[in-house]
C-alpha cells in the first residue's frame, strides 16, 4: 500500500498587523501537531505568510512589494523549514514571489521531508480586479499584484506518488485537473484563502485574530485508490474523444466572448 498520512493546516485569519515570524510561529505549532499526528505531508492555504493583501487598495509599489518574498526560504521561514526537517514532513504553502526580474507571482511550493523544495508552482487563474472598485466592501486585487503563472500545471514524483499543485480558484477550472491527471496525477494540493460571506470577510478583515482557529485536519490517504481509473472498463486516458474537446482547448473566454456578440 502506498500510504500518505496528510495534514491539511488550516489557518484563521491573518491580521494586517501581524508579521511573518509571528504567523510562523503558528504554522510551526500545526507542524508540531502533525508531527504527533505521524503526518508525512502538510498543506498550509494560499498566500499563507501574511494578511491575504489583495483585499487592500495599494497604489505605492514599495508597499506591495513588502507583501512578497524575494527568495525562499528566508530569515522568517527558515524556521518552519527547520521544524519540517526536524519531524521529516514534506511542507506545501502558499506565499506571493518576487523573482530578481521584478515579476510577482502568486506561488506555491512542495518540498520534500527533509525540507529541500523540490516544486513550484504559479497561480494560472487570477480571480478579482485591477483597479479600485468602490462598488465593493471588499477589494479583490489579484489581477494589479500578480501576474498569471507561467509554470504550467507541471506534475512531481514525490513520496512515491504523482503530485501536482493548484492555488484557489484554479480550482474551479476542470481543465486543471484534467492536464494534471494526464500527466498521472494522483495527488493534487490546493490552498486557498476565501471567507465564503461578506459578513465573514467583515469579520475576518477588522476584528479577527486569528491563531484560535488553526486547526490540523488529518486524513491518511491510500495512494493506489488511484489506480481505479487504470483497472476499470473507465480508462480515463485510453477512451478520451479529443475530436469533441476543441471548443475548450482551442479557444479562450475572449474568442468565445467575440463570438457571441
Ligand atoms: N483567493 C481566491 O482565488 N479566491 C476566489 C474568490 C475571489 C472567488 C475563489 O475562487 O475562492
Amino acid at each position: 500500500m502506498r500510504n500518505i498520512v496528510i495534514g491539511a493546516a488550516q489557518m484563521g485569519p491573518i491580521q494586517k498587523a501581524e508579521n511573518r515570524d509571528a504567523v510562523v510561529l503558528r504554522m510551526v505549532a500545526l507542524l508540531e501537531q502533525a508531527h504527533e499526528a505521524h503526518c508525512n505531508l502538510v498543506v498550509f492555504p494560499e498566500l499563507a505568510l501574511t494578511t491575504f493583501f489583495p483585499r487592500h487598495y495599494m497604489e505605492d509599489q514599495k508597499e506591495v512589494d513588502a507583501w512578497f518574498e524575494v527568495e525562499m526560504p528566508n530569515a522568517s521561514t527558515q524556521p518552519l523549514f527547520d521544524a519540517a526537517k526536524r519531524f521529516s514532513i514534506a511542507l506545501s504553502f502558499g506565499y506571493a514571489e518576487l523573482t530578481p526580474e521584478g515579476r510577482h507571482f502568486n506561488t506555491s511550493i512542495l518540498t520534500d521531508n527533509q525540507a529541500n523544495i523540490i516544486a513550484k508552482y504559479r497561480k494560472v487563474h487570477l480571480p478579482g480586479h485591477t483597479e479600485y472598485d468602490p462598488e465593493r466592501d471588499f477589494q479583490h486585487l489579484e489581477k494589479r499584484y500578480f501576474e498569471p503563472g507561467d509554470l504550467g500545471f507541471p506534475v512531481w514524483q514525490s513520496q512515491n506518488a504523482h503530485m501536482g499543485m493548484c492555488i484557489c480558484n484554479d480550482r474551479r477550472w476542470p481543465e486543471v485537473y484534467r492536464v494534471m491527471a494526464l500527466q498521472g496525477a494522483e495527488l493534487i494540493m490546493l490552498g486557498y484563502n476565501t471567507p465564503a460571506t461578506n459578513s465573514q470577510q467583515r469579520e475576518f478583515v477588522v476584528a479577527r485574530a486569528s491563531s484560535e482557529d488553526d486547526e490540523l485536519l488529518v486524513h491518511s490517504c491510500d495512494m493506489d485508490q488511484c489506480n481505479f481509473g487504470k483497472a476499470t472498463v473507465f480508462d480515463f486516458d485510453r477512451h478520451r474523444r479529443i475530436e469533441h474537446y476543441g471548443l475548450i482547448t482551442s479557444q479562450t473566454g475572449v474568442v468565445l466572448e467575440e463570438q457571441k456578440r
